[in-house]
């Protein structure tokens, strides 16, 4: 039987959904599988992000715990470079806060872009599902590195498709503050390792994004980050 890593990675790499309705007794097991499948093609680990860090995505989604997945390079979009819709099923962009990794601790933060992209059916999950599938993790954007400033707790960020403004939230929403995001970062995955990314999940529901359209987010006081979807 083709196992539910293989069937995962089939659906991603051919962006097809795939149906749901899974039992998955290690969620974070059959993950590892997942991204073990995108290291032996040459691909290397970027960092790690945090997902349903925000009250606004687990309402969206109907779940209600934070989780994590892997980020990897080949997940990497630059600043203002093209996300490729070809290879996506139905992405969705949320604007997040990212960290520079450095002896464990944050050396930079940046604004950033994550593109989720559910492999499974009408991103409709379960829990042990999203877990499985990588969170969903499926591109990202970091802008220009920020040294950390004094307070990052309330910052207003806004999500604007073609210039504009789609959603708007705090940095509060990434649990109350996105360096408890960190934390909780460290303490799920153990280690983190320098010069990986961490990306401490959305400050607002996300927002599905389509051909042509121009993405950008906002965080007052650390500048913004883009992509554009072709
Ligand atoms: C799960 C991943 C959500 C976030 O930042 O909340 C996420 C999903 O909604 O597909 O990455």
């Amino acid at each position: 039987m083709t196992s539910l890593a293989v069937l995962l990675d089939d659906a991603l790499t051919t962006a097809t959904e795939l149906p749901g309705g899974h039992q998955i007794p290690d969620p974070y097991a059959v993950q590892r599988e997942v991204v073990d499948l995108r290291l032996a093609r040459g691909e290397t680990i970027a960092g790690v992000k945090l997902g349903l860090t925000s009250k606004a995505k687990m309402q969206q989604m109907g779940v209600d715990s934070v989780i994590w997945g892997w980020l990897t390079d080949a997940m990497r979009i630059e600043d203002g470079g093209v996300l490729d819709l070809a290879a996506r099923i139905h992405p969705k962009v949320e604007p997040e806060v990212a960290f520079l990794v450095r002896d464990g601790a944050v050396a930079a933060v940046a604004p950033a872009l994550e593109v989720i992209d559910s492999r499974w059916l009408d991103f409709k999950f379960t829990l042990d599902e999203v877990i499985a599938d990588n969170t969903s993790a499926a591109g990202f954007v970091v802008g220009s590195w920020q040294p950390l400033p004094s307070g990052l707790g309330d910052l207003e960020v806004r999500l604007l498709l073609d210039d504009e403004v789609a959603e708007t939230g705090s940095t509060a929403a990434i649990l109350g503050d996105p360096l408890t995001a960190f934390a909780e970062a460290l303490r799920l995955a153990g280690t983190l390792e320098d010069d990986w990314i961490v990306l401490a999940g959305a400050a607002t529901a996300a927002v599905r994004v389509g051909p042509g359209q121009s993405v950008r987010v906002e965080v007052a006081g650390l500048g913004a980050a883009s992509l554009k979807a072709s």
